[in-house]
């Protein structure tokens, strides 16, 4: 028996040179007689996580993996793929090459290739559905979720789970099969798999609405179609020829351009070790509070609820129970995750009980002046060392700081709605706040599941600074003749999950209202007189919550676009003296996201992110923009600068510099012929 193990950390993926060391390896098991079967295992943590995604922006290099698979598969003698960690994408496809394959009972198994805008490009679309069946491997390669490894046994994807040591249990496996006729264990060689026509037009179908405007889902099926439709050799040709056409896709590599900008948020610029946290505590247990002490439980770290009384406390932990309830009914926990996630949650109306917490998230009212009451409490009666946190959505870190006596330990930490869902979590540094604050809690993002972003502190951070924005042009829009309908449209098809004024009427226009109140003095005379929001709420419509806002809702929560709010939409221009216009979509595009990515570009001016790829993932983890468009700096490096910059220049022509002025960023960049994620010059 003959081992050939790869090392290649972090997770062993199928580089040029792995690839090559695997082809030869093979071939001289072929001709050492000594050998009378193989296992191939890996190294690490992990089986082989896929092909290596940065080869991708490479010209291909030789051997291909499909050359490798072809080797695997046409070997004269027994190979065994020894399974740990996962077998992702290539590394599957690898297995899938292999004779036999045996995994640790806690492995995974995926062809995640979608998510990265591709499709399983090494066989993957012929193989495995000659092996599990065509339904099977359809729904693996079109959602791209891993597998475990108990239901890879139950449908034939492997062969054994090993018990005990993996490596010795595939050497005894491949002495039992040493003398095996492998013709009937070469996977490419089984009958085509047998599948309806209809199997794949109703996959096109539910794809079209559930995968609005991604173009790899629609690409794996007609790949796994050809499996049923065409002999292999035929079938991998199909295969390869998609491959290739996504590979060089802008959504493809948008999406690849996701997968590393959200591996790059922990190198931060600074080494500090991460306190410990093993007891939170969160203040007010609103909107926001409970959701964030929900994400603490689901974590299994205890947490001390606070609230101002007791009937606001029995309230909070009340919306928390029907939040578990709702999830236990729906399947998604059992009883008992339930209760060990309540037990998890103490209630409190005394900031006495939060002497010993190590990590305190104050929620209450965004209200500067509570703010500060709260802080000078804590800095009372917490113990030193413990980090206090604040979820403010836009105050300044350091104002809030300035009310304690240790605003080194004070920092921002900022979920999003429903924090127990969304997965965005802007950590907002100080001006004073330590490092090591920082390493905490970016590390205590990790622990909560969160995808967190170090970002300093400024007026609305990153993604609400980026937003007011778009929301200042989508009102002036509205004022100039656009309706909210047709922005909602134009941003929709766009691919967010809803327009402005859907979201504005789901958030409650009363919290817009009041940020509005917030800020009058600081906005100029035409966001002053630009009082649509003021319109809304006088008019007692607050969205959602009140059945009608922009649209009207009926018991469904079904929104349809309101005829009293067109009425209402009419008065606010006919006031403002505007003479309503034909507005494209094309310019309702540009002016929503020009102004949001100029925006970022003074962002990055002034060094509130570590890099242009951080704003990118506050983007689309916490504002819903379109995965295959990379996030906003991404779009704008495949629209082209000097493009944008026409952009800005003729809106500023249009409405002034206050609004426009094209950031010297983006000026500079435009001029050098690079985008925001080329990298110094
Ligand atoms: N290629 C290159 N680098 C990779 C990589 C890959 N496939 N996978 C991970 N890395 C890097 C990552 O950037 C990070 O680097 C480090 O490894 C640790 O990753 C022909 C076309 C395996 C579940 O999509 O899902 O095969 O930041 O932080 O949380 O059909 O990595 O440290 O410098 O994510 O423990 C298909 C992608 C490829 C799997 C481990 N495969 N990887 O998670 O570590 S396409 C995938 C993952 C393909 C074939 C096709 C996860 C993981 P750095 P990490 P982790
Ligand atoms: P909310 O009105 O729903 O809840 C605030 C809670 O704080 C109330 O239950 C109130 O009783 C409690 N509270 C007030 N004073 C208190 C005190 N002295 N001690 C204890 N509890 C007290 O508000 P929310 O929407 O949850 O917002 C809370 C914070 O989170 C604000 O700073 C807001 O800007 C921020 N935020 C809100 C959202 C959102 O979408 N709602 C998103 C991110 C951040």
């Amino acid at each position: 028996m003959a081992c050939i193990a790869i090392d290649n950390p972090p997770v062993n993926a199928l580089s040029q040179a792995v690839r090559a060391g695997l082809k030869s390896a093979i071939a001289a098991a072929q001709t050492d007689a000594s050998v009378k079967a193989l296992v191939l295992l890996c190294k690490g943590k992990t089986f082989f996580a896929g092909a290596d995604i940065k080869e991708f922006a490479l010209p291909p290099q030789e051997p291909t993996l499909a050359d490798v698979i072809q080797c695997l598969e046409q070997a004269q003698k027994p190979v065994i793929a020894a399974i740990h960690g996962t077998a992702l994408g290539g590394g599957l496809e690898v297995a899938l090459g292999c004779h036999y394959r045996i995994a640790t009972p806690d492995a995974r198994f995926g062809l995640p290739e979608v998510k990265l805008g591709l499709l399983p490009g090494a066989g993957g679309t012929q193989r495995l559905p000659r092996l599990i069946g065509a339904a099977e491997a359809l729904e693996m390669i079109v959602d791209g979720k891993p597998i475990s490894a108990e239901h890879a046994l139950r449908i034939g994807l492997v062969d054994e789970l090993a018990e005990g040591d993996l490596a010795s249990a595939a050497l005894a496996l491949a002495r039992r099969v040493q003398h095996e006729d492998l013709a009937r264990r070469r996977v490419g060689a089984l009958a085509a798999p047998e599948a309806d026509s209809a199997l794949f037009t109703a996959a096109e179908q539910n794809l079209r609405q559930r995968r609005r405007g991604y173009e790899a889902p629609l690409s794996c099926v007609k790949a796994v179609r050809a499996s049923v439709e065409q002999p292999l050799a035929k079938g991998l040709q199909i295969e390869r020829a998609l491959f290739d056409e996504l590979k060089s896709s802008p959504q493809s590599r948008a999406l690849r351009h996701a997968f590393f900008a959200e591996r790059q948020l922990h190198k931060l610029p600074f080494a500090a070790k991460a306190r410990s946290v093993s007891r939170a505590a969160v203040i007010g247990a609103g909107t926001m509070g409970g959701g964030i002490a929900m994400c603490f439980a689901n974590a299994g770290i205890p947490v001390v609820l606070l609230e101002k009384d007791a009937e606001r406390l029995s309230q909070g932990l009340a919306r928390i129970e029907e939040n578990y309830a709702h999830s236990a009914r729906r399947g998604r926990l059992s009883a008992d995750d339930v209760a060990q996630r309540l037990a998890c949650i103490q209630g409190s109306t005394r900031f006495e009980d939060l002497a010993d917490v190590d990590l305190v998230i104050e929620a209450v009212f965004e209200e500067i002046g509570l703010k500060h009451e709260v802080f000078k409490t804590l800095d009372l009666v917490c113990k030193p060392g413990a980090i206090l946190a604040s979820n403010t959505s836009y105050l300044d870190i350091d104002n809030i700081a300035s009310a304690t006596r240790r605003p080194q330990d004070v920092v921002g930490m900022h979920f999003f709605s429903p924090a127990n869902v969304m997965q965005l979590l802007e950590n907002v540094r100080g001006s004073v706040t330590s490092d090591e604050v920082c390493a905490t809690v970016m590390e205590v993002g990790r622990r909560l599941g969160k995808v967190a972003v170090l970002v300093r502190s400024c007026d609305g951070f990153v993604g609400n600074r980026m937003l007011s924005k778009r929301t200042r042009e989508s009102y002036f829009l509205l004022q100039e003749g656009a309706s909210p309908f047709q922005i909602d449209r134009v941003l929709r098809d766009f691919g967010l999950p809803m327009g402005p004024f859907a979201m504005a009427d789901l958030a409650g226009l009363d919290v817009g209202w009041r940020n509005r109140q917030s800020r009058l003095q600081n906005l100029t005379p035409r966001e002053r007189e630009c009082d649509m929001l003021d319109r809304m709420y006088a008019a007692g419509r607050l969205g959602q919550k009140t059945q009608g806002g922009f649209y009207d809702y009926d018991s469904d929560r079904k929104a349809t676009p309101s005829p009293a709010a067109e009425t209402l939409v009419a008065a606010h221009r006919a006031a403002s003296g505007r003479q309503a216009r034909q507005i494209s979509d094309q310019e309702i595009l540009e002016r929503c996201l020009y102004a949001m990515i100029n925006e970022a570009a003074y962002i990055l001016e002034e060094n509130i992110v570590e890099r242009a790829s951080d704003i990118d993932v506050v983007w689309l983890k916490g504002y819903g923009f379109p995965a295959y468009r990379g996030g906003p700096l991404c779009y704008a490096d495949q629209i082209g600068l000097p493009a944008i910059l026409a952009g800005l220049r003729k809106y500023e022509a249009e409405h002034g510099s206050q609004y426009w002025k094209p950031a010297n960023l983006i000026v500079k960049l435009a001029q050098e012929g690079r985008g925001f994620h080329d990298g110094p010059a």
